[in-house]
């Protein structure tokens, strides 16, 4: 997989490409990611990349011809995704982190001021996408969610994503608690259950736990799942009623 990002502020992306599973991703060959500066095809004499609104209106937006250069440039072959992260995108989830990691070739355009030029969308964009409904101050954050999201699940890069996956209810419901040594730390204990070795009913107590903190927390994610009469029990004996 190989990531290009573009960017007016590419120093915020570089410790965290630097650190962790990123870091060994890229040192597996797994993952090729190259920050440009998106001034470096600005053409005037100031280097501007930015400029006024048609129509009037505080704030200023990026042109379009340094990004039609840049990508140009990038896209050579003209097989990249192109995405823009933008609060008016598709809402970016764990699937579409699997969807993404499947991809050759991404580039990743960082917005800055109040966005784009719509030109730059309607002709180079192949997906617009939003990391949550919050606005950044630009797209480099938002970037680097993805680059994150996405180099995790690549094949191969984690050796960890298989076994995490180990658990079947992982993907649909949220994670169930943890705990380390000691099992006893200031008065709270672990879980009896836990440290009974019994590896049915742990696996049944996680589960069950995963369930209830799901319809607790995230209901929205429970009506999604088709529950079976044995979920309806157990969130039935916690409360929860439908
Ligand atoms: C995000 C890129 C570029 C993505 C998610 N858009 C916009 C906008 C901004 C300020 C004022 C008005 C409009 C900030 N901004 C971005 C924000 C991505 C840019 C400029 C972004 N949240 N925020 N999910």
């Amino acid at each position: 997989m190989k990531i290009d990002v573009l960017a007016l502020f590419p120093e915020i992306l570089a410790p965290a490409l630097q650190t962790g599973i990123l870091r060994r991703a890229q040192e597996a060959d797994k993952l090729a990611v190259n920050v440009h500066h998106l001034r470096d095809w600005a053409t005037d004499k100031h280097q501007s990349v930015d400029d006024y609104l048609y129509g009037g209106g505080a704030g200023m937006i990026l042109k379009p011809a340094p990004i039609f250069s840049a990508l140009a440039d990038l896209n050579r072959e003209g097989t990249a995704h192109v995405i823009y992260l933008t609060p008016q995108g598709t809402p970016f989830t764990q699937s579409l982190a699997e969807a993404l990691s499947l991809e050759t070739h991404l580039i990743l355009l960082c917005g800055r001021y109040k966005g784009i030029d719509e030109r730059v969308r309607d002709r180079l964009i192949t997906t617009e996408i939003s990391i949550g409904d919050y606005v950044l101050s630009g797209g480099e954050i938002a970037a680097l969610v993805l680059i994150d999201a996405i180099g995790r699940v690549l094949p191969g890069a984690l050796g960890d994503y298989e076994s995490a996956q180990v658990d079947s209810f992982s993907n649909e419901l949220l994670d169930y608690p943890h705990y380390t040594r000691p099992a006893e730390f200031k008065g709270m204990h672990v879980p009896e259950v836990l440290l009974s070795g019994h590896h049915e009913n742990i696996e049944r107590w996680r589960y069950a736990e995963a369930l209830k903190r799901t319809a607790e927390r995230r209901p929205d994610l429970l009506q999604q799942l088709e529950l079976s009469a044995e979920d309806v029990a157990i969130l039935e004996a916690a409360g929860f009623c439908r």
